[in-house]
C-alpha cells in the first residue's frame, strides 16, 4: 500500500478532538513483517482489505483511512488514529466491529490485543453513561463514609424464592447494604424470577423497616433482550431499584437498550466471561477497554477485580480501572467499582488499602460460608469494614467480637 494509499504516518500528530485513538499490541505470525502486518490491521479495521481496491478513491482514503502514528516493534505496540467519521455515534456494537472485529482473525497476526481506546469528545457525548453512578448509588443507600457491603446469594442456584428472600433479609439485617443474584440465576424452575422478585421485595421492605436503613437488591435480568426488558419493568413496577446484567454475554446492544428504556433503575454490571478475551495478555481486549465501554453504555456498578481474591487480575490493572471509573470523564458519571470473588473478612484491610474505600465489596462464600452461618458472616464482614475505617487491626477488633474472631480463625 504505497504512496498516497499508505496507512503508515509515523510523523503524524493525531487530532484528539476528531479522531479515535487505539493502542494495540501485535505479534505477527511467523514469516510476516511487523510493520506490514500493522498496516494490514489499520486497513482491515478502517476501510481496507487484503488487496488494493479500484473502488477506493484517493479522496475517500484521505478522509477515512486509519493512520498508524506510532510503532514500536520491541514493545509490540501499534498506535492507530481513526477518523471520527468511521463511527456511528452511540453505537458500541459498530465500534467493536471495527476496532475489535475482523482484525482478530487475520492469519498474518499471530497475537493481537486491544489495550486502550481514547474517544473524541463528541463521540463520548453521544452516550448517556450511568444514570445513577457512584454518587447516585451512595445516595440511594444513604451510605457515604465507608465501602458499600454487598452479598451474593449462595449457592448460586439451589435456593427457592422464599429461601432466597429470607437469606437476603438475614444478611440485610446484619449489616449488608446490597444483595445480588448470582450470574447464572435468572428464571429457573427452582427459583422463578417473578416469585423471587415478589418474595425478595417483601423481605427487603421488612429489613428496611426494622433497621431504618435503605437496602438494594440487584435482580439478575440477563436473558434475550425482550425478556430482559420485561423483567426490568417488573422490577420497577414492584418497587425495585436495581437490576443486574451479565454484560459480556448479553452484549452492548442489550445494555445500551436497557439503559435507554429504564433510566430509573441502577444497573449492576457483572462481567462473567470477560476472561474469554482479556485474560491472556498477548491476545484479545483489555478489561480496561471493557470498563470504558461499560461506562459509556451506562452501568452504574461494574465488577473490576479484587487483586487479593480468587480471580485473575493484578494490582496495577485493577487500580488503573477503578481509578478510571471513579474519575471525571467528560461529564459521564463515575461508576462504582465492585470487588468480588473469593473475599472474606480477613482480606478486607489489604483490599481497601489497595483499592480505596470508594468500593462495593461483595461476598458470597465469605458470608455464607462462615462457620456460624450467614448472619454471623454478614456481621463479621461489617465489623471488618468498620475496623478498617476506625484504623483498628482486625485482631484488635476481634477481641470484642467473637463472630469476627471465628471468621479470621476459619479463613486465615
Ligand atoms: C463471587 C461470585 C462473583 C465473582 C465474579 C462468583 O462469589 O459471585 O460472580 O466474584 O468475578 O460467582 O464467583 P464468592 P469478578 O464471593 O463466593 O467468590 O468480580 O472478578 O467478575
Ligand atoms: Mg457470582
Amino acid at each position: 500500500m504505497p504512496g498516497k494509499f499508505s496507512y503508515l504516518h509515523l510523523d503524524y500528530q493525531p487530532a484528539r478532538r476528531r479522531e479515535l485513538l487505539a493502542v494495540y499490541r501485535l505479534e505477527p505470525a511467523a514469516g510476516f513483517d511487523f510493520v506490514k502486518v500493522a498496516q494490514e490491521v489499520a486497513a482491515e479495521s478502517s476501510i481496507g482489505t487484503w488487496t488494493h481496491l479500484k473502488t477506493l478513491s484517493a479522496d475517500v482514503f484521505e478522509k477515512l483511512a486509519a493512520k498508524i502514528y506510532d510503532l514500536n516493534e520491541e514493545d509490540k505496540l501499534v498506535k492507530i488514529a481513526y477518523p471520527e467519521a468511521l463511527f456511528e455515534k452511540g453505537n458500541l456494537p459498530q465500534l467493536l466491529s471495527s476496532v475489535a472485529g475482523n482484525i482478530f482473525s487475520m492469519k498474518e497476526a499471530a497475537f493481537l490485543r486491544l489495550e486502550d481506546l481514547e474517544f473524541p469528545v463528541d463521540y463520548l457525548q453521544a452516550f448517556s453513561g450511568p444514570a445513577f453512578g457512584l454518587g447516585g448509588v451512595r445516595n440511594a443507600l444513604g451510605v457515604f463514609d465507608r465501602p458499600v457491603i454487598g452479598s451474593i446469594m449462595k449457592p448460586k442456584i439451589g435456593l427457592t424464592p422464599e429461601e432466597n428472600a429470607k437469606l437476603a433479609y438475614e444478611v440485610f439485617r446484619n449489616g449488608v447494604d446490597l444483595v445480588k443474584d448470582d450470574e447464572n440465576l435468572t428464571d429457573l424452575e427452582i427459583n422463578p424470577f417473578v416469585s423471587r422478585l415478589e418474595a425478595v421485595m417483601a423481605w427487603k421492605r421488612k429489613a428496611e423497616k426494622e433497621t431504618g436503613q435503605k437496602k438494594i437488591y440487584a435482580f439478575n435480568i440477563t436473558a434475550p433482550m425482550g425478556e430482559m426488558l420485561e423483567r426490568a419493568e417488573l422490577v420497577r413496577n414492584n418497587g425495585g431499584l436495581c437490576v443486574m446484567v451479565d454484560l459480556v454475554v448479553a452484549g452492548f446492544s442489550a445494555l445500551q437498550f436497557l439503559r435507554q428504556e429504564e433510566p430509573d433503575l441502577i444497573i449492576h454490571g457483572h462481567r462473567a466471561g470477560h476472561g474469554l478475551f482479556d485474560r491472556y495478555p498477548r491476545q484479545g481486549m483489555s478489561m480496561y477497554v471493557l470498563a470504558k465501554l461499560a461506562r459509556l453504555a451506562g452501568v452504574d456498578q461494574l465488577h473490576t477485580g479484587t487483586v487479593v481474591g480468587k480471580m485473575e487480575g493484578g494490582e496495577e490493572e485493577v487500580v488503573k480501572i477503578d481509578n478510571f471509573l471513579r474519575a471525571e470523564w467528560q461529564g459521564l458519571k463515575p461508576v462504582f467499582p465492585v470487588a468480588s470473588g473469593g473475599l472474606h473478612p480477613g482480606l478486607i484491610p489489604s483490599l481497601i488499602e489497595k483499592l480505596g474505600p470508594d468500593l462495593i465489596i461483595n461476598f458470597g462464600g465469605g458470608i455464607h460460608g462462615h462457620p456460624g452461618g450467614s448472619a454471623a458472616g454478614a456481621q463479621a464482614v461489617r465489623l471488618a469494614v468498620e475496623a478498617v475505617m476506625e484504623e483498628l487491626s482486625l485482631e484488635k477488633k476481634a477481641e470484642d467480637w467473637p463472630v469476627l474472631r471465628e471468621a479470621l480463625d476459619y479463613w486465615l
